[in-house]
């Protein structure tokens, strides 16, 4: 694996997949944790209203703060934190990982940037990690625009409305896509049982800690740490 240039890859389009990164039968006891923990049909945790607004889909869990330590096998592995070196540059640091649970029928994630896009120096890395596939038949791709994360504001418009450039990745199990958080980005309806990934977020040097807790949706900005919409954007 040529570490250099997967890292320039990433600078060019704002993403990269990697497939078949992490070890199966890990991948497996990761699964069956966060199954454990979520159950098939666990409450939602946002407000109703930042959810029907934003037409994101998920319920978080944050296993790491809780002490689960099996999940420290994937943040401490060694190629993974080279890799993220590379992309970051010397004195990055990890945020937190979060697992993300969908149900069936769940309408995804509409188009969003993880954290405001203003300063280019300042933005959160997504580590997205796959412990079961992404298919046509359970849905739940990954939708990104190439080139968006140096591009700025992501535009306004319908929220789930198709955007000209986009690709859709369906990652398999065991693999790895980094994501830049000023990247567009959306999570495509889940027609299957469920859907799960796990985001271990990292973030260059310098970055503040709280750098997720306003993302940018097409129709707004929120904050998550007061549940509030601050900015209504117009539709256009
Ligand atoms: O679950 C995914 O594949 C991506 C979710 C996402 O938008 C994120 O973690 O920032
Ligand atoms: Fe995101």
């Amino acid at each position: 694996m040529n570490i250099k240039s997967l890292s320039e890859k990433f600078w060019v389009e704002g993403f990269l997949h990697i497939e078949d990164f992490f070890d199966p039968f890990l991948m497996d006891e990761i699964n069956a944790l966060i199954l454990d923990h979520f159950g098939m049909n666990p409450d939602w945790e946002h407000t109703n209203e930042f959810i029907e607004k934003s037409g994101a889909e998920i319920v978080p869990w944050f296993p790491q703060r809780e002490g689960v330590e099996k999940f420290d096998r994937i943040s401490q592995q060694s190629l993974l934190r080279e890799i993220t070196e590379a992309i970051l540059g010397p004195g990055w640091g990890e945020l937190y990982s979060m697992s993300m649970f969908s149900k069936r029928g769940t309408k995804g994630q509409a188009w969003h940037q993880d954290c405001p896009p203003e300063n280019p120096d300042q933005f959160n890395l997504n580590r997205l990690v796959y412990t079961h596939d992404i298919t046509d038949d359970i849905g739940g791709q990954v939708l990104v625009v190439p080139g968006t994360h140096k591009k700025g504001e992501l535009i306004t418009g319908g929220p789930f409305e198709n955007i000209y450039g986009q690709v859709a990745l369906s990652p398999k199990k065991g693999d790895l896509v980094f994501l830049h958080g000023h990247c567009w980005h959306r999570v495509m309806p889940v027609t299957g049982a469920f859907r799960v990934s796990t985001n271990y977020r990292a973030m260059p040097k310098g970055t503040p800690e709280e750098i997720t807790d306003i993302a940018v949706y097409r129709n707004m900005r929120y904050k998550f740490s007061t549940s509030e919409i601050i900015e209504e954007r117009a539709q256009t």
